[in-house]
């Protein structure tokens, strides 16, 4: 069956179909390590494409501006994500904060001012002085769309709030 369709793509171009030249070198036999060996590489090369250790990295700069750049960032769910927040450029302290969100291993190395976690009050956090690059790591669990803000108070009305679309 699946060698009638190979057959088919054959014709039509001329070429074999990839998951046919997959198939012959499937392991069978005492042939089977060479396969092996290009099966492996084949899945080291697919995931070299997603970054490599699966995460996913992305990053925000707070700006002078009182605003997030990029003010929207999208993530996958299920897949750990390595924030990086760049507080570099502006005067204040800020911080990147999202009140409610279905998240798990969370690892912030920002807290300026005391403006750490207070407790359990957010589900993601990280506060920098100007100057500061931090990194917020997180898996996010839930699809859906998550508020971030700059706690400061005026900033968030002022304008720095972004949106985390998890899909
Ligand atoms: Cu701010």
């Amino acid at each position: 069956m699946r060698e009638a369709l190979a057959e088919r793509i054959r014709e039509r171009t001329g070429r074999r179909p990839w998951t046919a030249r997959l198939a012959s070198i499937a392991p069978v036999g005492p042939g089977s390590l060479a396969g092996l060996a290009i099966a492996g590489l084949l899945a080291a090369l697919i995931a070299a494409a997603c970054g490599g250790d699966g995460v996913q990295d992305v990053t925000v700069k707070m700006t002078a501006r009182v605003t997030f750049q990029p003010a929207e960032i999208r993530a996958e769910a299920g897949r750990p994500v390595r924030l990086t927040v760049d507080n570099g450029e502006s005067t204040s302290v800020h911080t990147l904060t999202v009140a409610e969100m279905p998240v798990r291993d969370v690892l912030s190395s920002g807290a300026a001012r005391g403006m750490g976690y207070a407790g359990t009050e957010y589900d993601l956090h990280i506060a920098l002085e100007a100057g500061g690059v931090g990194t917020l790591e997180f898996t996010p669990t839930q699809s859906g769309e998550y508020v971030f803000i700059c706690i400061v108070f005026g900033h968030a009305q002022a304008g720095m709030t972004g949106k985390l679309i998890v899909e």
